[in-house]
């Protein structure tokens, strides 16, 4: 039995599990205990069959503070996560490793590995080291498959006198065979992209600045991500905080090409890669068997993340996701190439499953659900006249006899507005920031099509196959039971499909 089950069941059997517990996710990591931000060094170990996911620690606190650490998580499946505590450490106590990313360096181009160690478990971190100084790019390498780093005897590896200057993410770039680093001068608004063939002798290539600037830009990403009907395209992604438009921090993304040097977008467009508060610091994992791209995203706000009210610990990662760029509907006329995202979800037991109905106000469809469930729908807006007065919306919700979430559907702008506010939750105590998500969405073929999953208190929206995402935390007293559509008005609204699955959590 796992060390937190164990925990869990020993707290049950002394009934001291704290209301944050029963808020606990169940497939969304969570470290056991202390604070959590950014996922970093994200890497399959191919010899293993493991993903491993490191993170930005605190486990003096439940808020962020120097000293600052990695912590470290291991998974078979990215959905239960065994976790093996700190990997690397500051050498000072007012130092932080910041974020970064992992690369597996088969070929050894780095020179730390003899040919006793597997080419899929050599290991090599790149990081931010922060201390009062200067933020500089440092790395370190592993002997052992992924638990006891080494630090390089000569970092820094890149230093350029700044205290805003972090967020490595390397990968290998096949075409123009060089390690590439996209790294932000943070308050510049500038991504540099370096180059090296070796990790340790990095040469600058080129600067790249577009989208909301914020107050600062964060963790960068740079990757190939495949386009459905074939081919590839570059995907430039950007972290922002504060300074986002939907409150607080976020990530956006740019389409674009990439030589080897310079990116180059396709356009102007900023693009959000979620709608909801709750979703920065994407990064994607390395060393994948297939050239699928998934990573991981921290499913907080830097806007209140100190004032969540769970107690051992604080924050969850949002679920894996798998990107890839597809033409979506952006309006009737037209579909312009988007990320779309799918989660990577657990089996399922289906509590539900309902079609082809009329959407009425006095019998909504509803369902007792876990705690930790999913939902698949699709409705049509019924070619209806609506009088002036009447508000077409369609209302699904979930929660308990006292607290619900609702998620409304508002036809007369083509618009899904998450509200979270729930009253028995003192707002008071922390600035949960604007109660309400946004998301304008198309339909698809006439359909409007929405995948929810909610896992205890973190709900994350896939809408219009993904094209469309919204993550949010929301906090209730009480657990998750009930699931349930209604319509403010019926005729208006047809129910073409919806399945309700409880997720397996073990
Ligand atoms: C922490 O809140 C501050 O100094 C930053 O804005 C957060 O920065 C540090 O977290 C990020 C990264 O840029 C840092 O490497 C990391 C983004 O924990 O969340």
């Amino acid at each position: 039995m796992k060390f937190s089950k164990a925990c869990a069941l020993l707290a049950g059997c002394l009934g001291t599990i704290s209301a944050s517990d029963i808020n606990r996710p169940k497939i969304h990591f969570t470290p056991q205990h202390g604070w959590m931000n950014d996922p970093n060094g994200l890497f399959y170990d191919k010899t293993a069959e493991l993903y491993h996911l490191y993170f930005q620690y605190n486990p003096n606190d439940t808020v962020w503070g120097l000293p600052l650490y990695w912590g470290h998580a291991t998974s078979k499946d990215m959905m239960s996560w065994d976790e093996h505590g700190v990997a690397i450490s500051p050498d000072h106590d007012d130092e932080g490793i910041f974020s970064g990313s992992i690369v597996v360096d088969t070929n050894n181009t780095s020179g730390f590995f003899n040919e006793s160690i597997d080419p899929h478990q050599r290991v090599v971190a790149i990081y931010t080291n922060n201390s009062p100084e200067e933020q500089t790019q440092d790395i370190a390498y592993l002997l052992d498959g992924g638990y006891t780093f080494t630090k390089y005897s000569e970092n820094p590896v890149i230093s350029i006198n700044l205290t805003q200057f972090r967020d490595p993410k390397v990968f290998w770039h096949e075409e123009s065979a060089q390690w590439i680093m996209v790294v932000v001068q943070s308050q510049e608004y500038k991504i540099d992209i370096y180059g090296s063939v070796n990790l340790k002798n990095w040469v600058k290539h080129s600067e790249f600045t577009s989208g909301y600037f914020g107050m600062q830009y964060e963790c960068p990403g740079l990757i190939e991500v495949p386009v459905e009907g074939g081919g590839k395209k570059w995907l430039m992604i950007l972290a922002i905080n504060p300074g986002s438009p939907m409150g607080g921090s976020a990530n956006q993304y740019f389409i674009g090409d990439f030589d080897g040097f310079k990116f180059t977008a396709d356009d102007t467009q900023t693009r959000f890669m979620d709608m909801g508060h709750d979703f920065y610091a994407f990064q994607t994992f390395s060393d994948l068997p297939t050239d699928d791209v998934i990573g991981v995203a921290w499913a907080l706000n830097w806007a209140y993340a100190a004032y969540v009210p769970t107690v051992a610990y604080r924050s969850s990662m949002t679920l894996p996701r798998k990107l890839t760029l597809k033409e979506a509907q952006v309006n009737a006329e037209r579909k312009e190439l988007t990320l779309c995202s799918e989660a990577v979800i657990p089996k399922q037991n289906k509590v539900l499953s309902v079609s082809n109905q009329n959407l009425t106000t006095s019998h909504p469809i509803k369902t007792n659900v876990s705690a930790t469930f999913s939902f698949d729908l699709s409705f049509t807006v019924l070619n209806m006249t609506v009088k002036k007065s009447d508000i077409p919306r369609v209302d699904i919700s979930f929660g308990n006899a006292n607290e619900t979430v609702n998620i409304i559907f508002d036809s007369a702008v083509g618009t899904f507005v998450v509200n979270r506010d729930i009253p028995s939750l003192d707002f008071n105590d922390f600035p949960f920031y604007s109660h309400k998500s946004i998301a304008y969405v198309e339909p698809t073929d006439g359909e409007y099509l929405l995948t929810g999953i909610v896992d205890r208190n973190i709900l994350e929206l896939y809408y219009n196959n993904g094209s469309v995402v919204a993550t949010d935390l929301f906090f209730m007293e009480g657990v998750v039971s009930e699931f349930n559509v209604k319509t403010s008005l019926d005729g208006l609204f047809k129910l073409e499909a919806l399945d309700v699955h409880n997720l397996k959590t073990n």
